[in-house]
């Protein structure tokens, strides 16, 4: 049998709104990359017995809960999304956003109630469908994975579920939100697989740092 202490793995989104953040996060606890091989799937942390695994952002959830990955950096959104539970160990200071329901700026559609029988595009069908449920309302759910602010000038929806963050998007658009359906942010999530709590394995690796 090996005595090889397995490395310990942390998924992070390979490209997009967390990835930049997520490294900076982990820079800040004192990991240290190098330059990042932006085509290496699986990169080794320089100091820390760790590896960055550079998933999809929708992904990350699923690595984590069958043990794939250790940890994750995700959107509280997608767990959501997914209908997943995971072990939150820290909520992060970024990606902050809300998945809000949006209809143009002339619509008479003015409350909640307004939008049964309506098309809505999302590509958030999930999340949608469980808050129209909670709701008794309902809509046709138009699923469309993205640039979904542009369906209802194409007359390919009547309303959209997407995420906002500085409204810009919208207000492009000609839209205005009429419904929060979720607040999010970034979450550190933690695998019900791993083998030692997510800030016990950073502090005894700056031990290891220290004495080496
Ligand atoms: O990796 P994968 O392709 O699976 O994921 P993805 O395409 O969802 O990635 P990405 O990078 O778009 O989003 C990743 C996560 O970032 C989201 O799930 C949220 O947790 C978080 N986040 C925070 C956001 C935003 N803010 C955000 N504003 N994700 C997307 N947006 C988009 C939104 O969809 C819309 O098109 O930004 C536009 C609106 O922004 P404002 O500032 O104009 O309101």
């Amino acid at each position: 049998m090996s005595n090889k202490i397995r490395q310990f793995r942390l998924a992070i989104q390979s490209s997009g709104r967390l990835r930049e953040d997520s490294l900076e996060y982990m820079g800040s606890l004192g990991a240290e990359f190098g330059e990042t091989a932006e085509r290496r799937l699986i990169q080794s942390c320089q100091n820390f017995n760790l590896a960055i695994v550079s998933v999809r952002h929708s992904d990350i959830p699923r690595y984590v809960a069958s043990g794939a990955a250790d940890y994750g950096i995700c959107g509280a959104n997608v767990l959501t999304e997914l209908n997943m539970t995971a072990k939150v160990v820290t909520a992060l200071p970024f990606g902050f956003c809300k998945l809000v329901i949006a209809v143009p700026e002339s619509s008479n559609m003015q409350t909640i109630a307004d939008l049964e029988g309506e098309r809505i595009a999302t590509a958030y069908p999930g999340s949608l469908e469980r808050w129209l449920q909670d709701q008794g309302i309902h809509a046709a759910i138009i699923p469309i994975r993205g640039s979904v602010e542009a369906t209802v000038e194409l007359n390919l929806a009547d309303a959209i579920c997407d995420l906002t963050q500085s409204g810009r998007t919208l207000k492009a658009h000609q839209l205005v939100p009429l419904a929060t359906i979720l607040e999010s942010q970034a979450v550190l999530i933690q695998s019900p697989h791993a083998s030692k709590p997510f800030f016990e394995l950073i502090q005894s690796q700056l031990k290891y740092e220290t004495v080496r």
